[in-house]
């Protein structure tokens, strides 16, 4: 068994999740806020038999879309220069995916 964390954003989620549930997967979404861009995405979570693993991929890779997000950053403080805000823009996704071997799964 496999436990997919995937780190996907916000406006592809639901979208995702539909796909995933009609595929038979379960799937737990969890609020999430990316380090860099301190902007909301979203994480899956889904408990996976092994042969299943390549299917989950697929429809990860179909519905996950890169984006490029503009946002401004502040700059490192270096005393006695101007703090100005740098505008940047960045390419995010589709989606970032790790895949954990399950050691025990339990369902009460
Ligand atoms: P964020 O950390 O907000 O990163 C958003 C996007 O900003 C990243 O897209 C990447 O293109 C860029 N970025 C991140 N750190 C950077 C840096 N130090 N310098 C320049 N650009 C940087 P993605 O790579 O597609 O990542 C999307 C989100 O997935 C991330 O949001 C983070 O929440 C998560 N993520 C990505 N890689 C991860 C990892 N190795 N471990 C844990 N979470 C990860």
């Amino acid at each position: 068994m496999k436990l997919i964390i995937a780190i996907v954003q916000d406006e592809d989620s639901d979208n995702l999740v539909k796909i995933l549930n009609k595929n038979d997967f379960k799937v737990t979404k969890i609020s999430s806020t990316g380090g860099f861009l301190k902007s909301g995405n979203v994480t899956l979570l889904s408990g996976i038999e092994d042969e299943e693993k390549d299917r989950f991929m697929e429809i990860l890779e179909e519905n996950s879309r890169t984006r490029e997000v503009k946002r401004t950053i502040q700059p490192i403080n270096i005393p006695g220069q101007a703090m100005i805000p740098v505008p940047i823009t960045v390419k995010v996704g589709g989606a970032t995916i790790f895949v954990i071997d399950v050691f025990d799964f339990k369902k009460f």
